[in-house]
């Protein structure tokens, strides 16, 4: 990235500098989770990796493989859900990109230095043991970026 002349104060730092490693998944909401599971294995081919209840984010969740890369198909457990909130503003459809972080506060900080808005003061628990925080869409051009350390990076 080039230095913004108008921002001094911002040292130019590039996607591994903020320790962004690479696309985690991408998530989509869905209705019924068993149902989802069922064509993205037996139509499309992939692989169900991992499944588990995220009662902190109020989804039922799964993690399915497509070639090196990875899927999440998210149904809400409760109306508080922010995915019935999505399901019933958009539909079923994709809700998230993720990207792999090595170190979530570490990127968080340097974002909200730039003035990201993230919608954690901390992280939180996600999917199989790693620690999230979310770039709000309004700050991604109308993604919700989901940031994602993995316990082994
Ligand atoms: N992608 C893009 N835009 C979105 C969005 C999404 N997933 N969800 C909401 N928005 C948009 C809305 O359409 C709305 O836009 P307009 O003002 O133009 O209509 C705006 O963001 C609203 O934002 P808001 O009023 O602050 O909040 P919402 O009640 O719509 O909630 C959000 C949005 C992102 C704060 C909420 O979905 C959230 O907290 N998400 C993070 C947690 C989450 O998604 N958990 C489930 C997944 C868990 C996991 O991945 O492990």
């Amino acid at each position: 990235m080039a230095p913004d002349p108008m921002r001094p104060d911002l040292v130019d730092l590039s996607t591994q500098e903020l320790g962004i490693l690479g696309i985690d998944h991408v998530g989509i909401a869905v209705a019924d989770l068993d149902e989802a599971i069922a064509f993205h294995v037996d139509v499309l081919g992939m692989t169900l990796l991992h499944r588990e209840t995220n009662t902190e984010q109020l989804v039922d969740e799964a993690m399915l493989a497509v070639g090196d890369s990875v899927i999440q198909l998210l149904a809400p457990t409760s109306e508080d859900s922010p995915i019935a909130k999505f399901l019933a503003k958009s539909g079923q459809g994709l809700q998230q990109l993720a990207y792999r972080v090595r170190d979530v506060e570490a990127t968080s900080r340097a974002l909200r230095e730039r003035g990201l808005t993230l919608l954690y003061p901390e992280s939180r628990k996600g999917t199989g043991g790693t620690k999230i925080n979310f770039i709000h869409p309004k700050s991604a051009h109308g993604v919700l970026v989901e940031l994602v350390e993995h316990p082994a990076d």
